[in-house]
């Protein structure tokens, strides 16, 4: 086993790779992602910037050099645009990856694992939960206007890096493999849950069918707006959006969603005591209201009216694959402890829940946002 003074080294050997300047001064794990290892290499020259070493989950993202292009190209899509808007900062507004010796943005080690360096952003805070209306605003902000650099981009350039990433009849075909297969015998623990996906799945697909019937235009999103996936700087105000692994051609409805599940819920992703899963509408609306500002202009009738579906839909898919990996017996995401997945999973169904009851308040808060934007 590798004891904790020699994975530093590794750590270090590895950040060596890539052509950073300064020093190492230290390394610290960071984060609280649920897919790839971080780890912030810290300078000890003060003059130069810190680093960010990200460990590629190349079992979820299995063609790093396609991954590696997407980022590439949305990156320098974005800094582009920002060079023509005077007095914006392009190093600390878009992700900057960080070239290895060989003149790559990834390294790949002797065990087979992928590695790739961001410039660290300074002074930056991502939230788990968010507690100030003035965070969700800048939250909404960030992605509105992350999706509008991305407007005029030719979808044909990027790869579709997860396909059906977040389509639900394709998830709901997963978790049904899953139940048949019952690797760990767990279905007998979840029927509850189970007959919650199965009551849900025709609404949930609604989207699906809007997008099939050319309702919805399939646009650049980022496909992963959890809210700690925006950077915000000391004073709260969003900074950059990060975590670009999953940008692909989707409906506006998902990223809005998405955003949305980890904002409106006033306890964490994994809560475990349901009674603590309430709505808090403020933040759902200063959200709206950011996001908005941002995209209105450019939107029809039909994808206005997907966005509340959208809400909806995120964290009942999310909570299926959840489940999903916890019948396949924990294979994706990372786990804190056994039934971990599980927990998510009921959370996130509990989350939907109260979605449901309130469906119409959050349809007017939308509603009255997008006229106050007109
Ligand atoms: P994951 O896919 O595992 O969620 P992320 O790319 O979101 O990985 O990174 C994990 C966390 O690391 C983020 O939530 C954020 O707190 C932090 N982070 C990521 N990139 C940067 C960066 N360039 N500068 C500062 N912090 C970052
Ligand atoms: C994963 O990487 P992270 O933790 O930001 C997942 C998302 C889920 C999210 C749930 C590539 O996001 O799709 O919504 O967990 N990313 C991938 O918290 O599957
Ligand atoms: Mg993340």
């Amino acid at each position: 086993m590798e004891n904790d003074i020699e994975k530093d080294q590794n750590i270090i050997k590895l950040a060596n790779n890539f052509t950073i300047t300064g020093v190492i001064g230290g390394i610290k794990p960071f984060g609280s992602g649920h897919i790839n290892d971080t780890y912030r290499i810290c300078n000890a020259d003060k003059n130069e910037p810190d680093f960010l070493l990200q460990r590629i989950n190349h079992h979820i993202f299995k063609d790093v050099g396609a991954l590696t292009d997407n980022i590439l190209y949305v990156t320098n899509h974005i800094k582009n645009k920002l060079r023509l808007i005077p007095g914006a900062d392009i190093d600390k507004q878009v992700l900057t990856l960080i070239k290895t010796g060989n003149n790559l943005f990834y390294h790949k080690d002797e065990n087979g694992n992928y590695w790739r360096m961001y410039r660290f952003m300074q002074n930056t805070k991502s939230y788990d939960v968010v507690t100030t209306t003035r965070q969700a605003y800048q939250g909404g902000l960030a992605f509105g206007n992350f999706q509008t650099m991305l407007e005029d981009v030719d979808a044909s350039k990027l790869t579709e890096i997860i396909p059906d990433f977040h389509n639900i009849l394709f998830r709901l075909k997963q978790f049904e493999q899953a139940m048949s297969e019952d690797k760990f015998n767990r279905v007998k623990d979840v029927k509850p849950e189970i007959l919650f996906i199965n009551q849900h799945a025709d609404g949930m697909a609604e989207i699906e069918r809007m997008g099939k019937a050319g309702q919805l235009p399939l646009r650049v999103t980022h496909n992963d707006t959890k809210f700690n996936n925006v950077l915000l700087d000391e004073n709260d105000v969003a900074q950059c959006v990060i975590d670009l692994d999953t940008i692909m051609p989707g409906y506006t409805a998902f990223d809005f969603g998405d955003a949305v599940r980890t904002i409106i819920n006033r306890a964490p992703e994994d809560e475990a005591d349901l009674e603590k899963i309430q709505l808090n509408m403020p933040l759902f609306k200063a959200f709206a209201e950011g996001f908005l500002s941002q995209t209105v202009q450019y939107m029809g009738a039909a994808e206005i009216r997907s966005l509340v579906k959208g809400v909806l839909l995120l964290p009942y898919m999310i909570g299926v694959r959840f489940l999903t990996d916890y019948l396949n017996g924990d294979v994706y995401y990372k786990v804190k402890f056994a039934g971990h997945n599980l927990q998510r999973a009921r959370a996130q169904f509990q989350l939907v829940k109260k979605l449901e009851e309130n469906y119409a308040e959050l349809y007017a808060i939308v509603m009255q946002t997008v006229n106050d934007n007109k």
